[in-house]
């Protein structure tokens, strides 16, 4: 094994991200040409025409990031369109040839991989205070795993949290929860969780829960515990500004909240109206912001997510005083284009902006420090709050936690989802092509909310969505506010979610295996097929499949109307459809072949002489009978 390189340049601010060996080398045996320019580390290389550059983790288009630019600043952006280039998470990994880069700098880096010039990968660095790890291994798998070492052992939830979880912007009150298990239970279908969305909440604040909609909490959560139902409340970063909240006060009394230059605390506005924004990166803010979450485990509960933790902001009191002065200036005057553009503009641009972050300022070492120094620590500090927290009251594996922004870094205290999707068939597969690149950045428990967020599903997007959260660590079904109900039994052909979820339980046993095999071992779960078939043509363009643990292959069925799809295989496999019920199997040759899946179905291939147990479903993960298995073999 190689030493790993780490180059230094300035002061860099510390990150935590590595917790491994790496040979501090002088930067004049930096190996990429590079240049200082206005504050900023630029350096590039030429890629081979036929070279795939591997990364990015949670990021717009493919799993081979060649051709778009991309940026790495935790955004909290619903449209997951293909011409985005940032999403919730910062992951600063990428692959080429023979190694990987890793840039530990918690600033925006903007990626231009072949965007400008195709064959030529430019990447700047918004500040020249940084350290950058180079891994060189033979395999990208093995550069893969130089770098997990180097980041540490990835988190690892309870075994429930590999159940089936059902979620929706909100279940209102304590009934409609009772509701939703008790349609499972008669539909027959399996369930671990339900989620509870911010409105469980008393006016949205943190750490409360509204007595009116679910009184008597505590027992509720016995009730549901007592089913072996898991609730998961909310957690989001900012903390309502109101007289009389404690929580709120203490943070206030304590100086606990990011400040502006003046050194008053920056007011922002999210669901509770004006939050103060927890500093998470300090310690001190971190142990008491954790310590909170006590408030719900001490009635019982073992899950969170945390959420709007970019941050999300929807608009500052500053922001929002400059753009109604800028409209009270427009009253009365017969407006041109630009005055009526310019004023929609204000308004438009008062979320998440970047004046606001740059007017936010935290204390490191107790020194003031710009927020878009460190734009990308603030979620995954929060994530640290938490998951540290847990650790040490409760030990690992305990409690289930999840958060929407991430750096590499908080992998080993947490999560991910991958935020506001669409109930768009092509999130199908950009939850796939994530898979692969999140799980060589760490994050391993993971998943897209199933069926899509926003906007409204259709029965068969929902299973086509399920068939391949079938594999996803997390499991979850979740949408917005004011779309289409999306539980499995809200749909006419209920037997049909019924078999896809049976699968999901049927394999646990397997799937578990091989997560915390990968996490044990600094390995994926997910990896593209040019990992294993690096000499392979189709194997190597293949975006739309991916190989599962040692033993499988996955090629879930991604378009409307399809009754299967076209398959690769780059070796001969046995082509399995699974349902709650039934298995069937057909050897099929290396090469091109149109499988059949019906919306009921789950396809998995298996490699020759590779075996899967198949333990028979259960209506929770509770009641698995894990040592009952059958083997399914290729
Ligand atoms: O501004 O809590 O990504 O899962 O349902 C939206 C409401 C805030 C965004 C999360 C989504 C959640 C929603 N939240």
């Amino acid at each position: 094994m190689m030493m790993i390189q780490k180059f230094t340049m300035g002061a860099p601010i510390a990150t935590d991200a590595v917790v491994g060996e790496a040979a501090a080398t002088d930067f004049a045996r930096f190996p990429y040409a590079y240049r200082v320019e206005n504050g900023q580390f630029i350096f590039s290389f030429t890629m081979a025409p036929d070279e795939i550059v591997y990364g990015l983790g949670e990021a717009p288009r493919g799993i081979n990031k060649r051709g778009w630019v991309y940026q790495s600043y935790c955004s909290d952006d619903p449209f997951h369109t293909e011409t985005k280039q940032s999403l919730y998470g910062a992951h600063n990994f990428l692959i080429h040839g023979e190694r990987g880069i890793f840039i530990d700098f918690p600033a925006r880096i903007r990626w231009d991989i072949g965007y400008t010039r195709a064959d030529k990968a430019e990447i700047t660095l918004y500040g020249t205070d940084f350290d950058i790890y180079l891994i060189e291994e033979k395999t990208p798998r093995d550069i893969v795993r130089a770098f997990r070492r180097l980041i540490g052992q990835s988190y690892i939830p309870p075994f429930w949290a590999f159940g089936y979880q059902q979620c929706r912007w909100s279940y209102h009150n304590a009934d409609a929860v009772r509701s939703v298990i008790a349609q499972y239970d008669a539909a027959d279908i399996p369930l671990d969780c339900v989620y509870l969305d911010i409105d469980y909440m008393e006016r949205y604040k943190n750490f409360t829960v509204d007595e009116q909609a679910f009184p008597d909490f505590d027992r509720f959560v016995a009730e549901v515990r007592a089913q072996d139902i898991h609730l998961i409340p909310i957690i989001d970063a900012g903390v309502k500004q109101e007289d009389g909240y404690a929580v709120y006060e203490e943070g206030k009394e304590k100086g606990y909240y990011v400040k502006t230059a003046d050194g008053s605390d920056f007011e922002g506005g999210v669901w509770p109206g004006i939050v103060g924004f927890p500093d998470f990166l300090r310690p001190e803010v971190r142990a008491w912001f954790g310590r909170q979450y006590r408030f719900l485990t001490d009635k019982g509960i073992e899950g969170f997510w945390n959420d709007m933790n970019e941050p999300a902001i929807f608009y500052s009191r500053e922001g929002l005083r400059k753009a109604l002065a800028a409209a009270a200036d427009l009253q009365g005057q017969n407006l041109d284009l630009g005055k009526f553009f310019g004023l929609k503009d204000a308004f438009a641009g008062l979320s998440n902006s970047q004046e606001d972050y740059a007017r936010m300022v935290h204390e490191i070492d107790g020194k003031p420090v710009s927020h878009q120094r460190v734009h990308n620590l603030y979620g995954a500090c929060m994530t640290r709050a938490a998951g540290e927290y847990f650790e040490q009251a409760f030990g690992k594996e305990k409690i289930l936690l999840f958060s929407r922004a991430s750096i590499i870094g908080s992998h080993r205290c947490g999560g991910i989802w991958f935020g506001d999707n669409h109930s768009w068939w092509s999130h199908i597969l950009l939850c796939l092509r994530m898979l692969p690149s999140v799980n060589m950045c760490g994050f391993l428990y993971c998943g897209a909310d199933l069926g899509g967020f926003n906007e409204n599903a259709t029965a068969d997007l929902v299973l086509r969505f399920l068939a391949l959260g079938v594999f996803t660590p997390l499991m979850r079904n979740h949408s917005a506010l004011g779309t289409r109900d999306q539980e499995c039994y809200r749909f006419e052909n209920t037997s049909d979610f019924r078999d896809v979820i049976q699968v999901r339980y049927r394999l646990i046993p397997y799937l578990y295996r091989t997560f915390r095999h990968a996490a044990e071992n600094n390995d994926m779960i997910f990896r593209p097929l040019s990992f294993d078939y690096p000499d392979d043509v189709q194997a190597r363009e293949c975006e739309t499949q991916l190989m599962l643990g040692e033993e499988c292959m996955i090629a879930p069925v991604y378009e409307q109307n399809a009754g299967g799809r076209t398959v690769y295989l780059p070796e001969d496999m046995t082509f399995f459809r699974l349902s709650g019920s039934s298995v069937t199997a057909q050897p099929l040759s290396k090469g091109l072949h149109d499988v059949r899946v019906a919306l009921n179905e789950v396809p998995l291939f298996i490699k020759k002489g590779k075996s899967v147990p198949l333990c028979p479903p259960a209506s929770r993960t509770a009641l698995l009978e894990t040592d009952k298995t059958e083997w399914i073999t290729g």
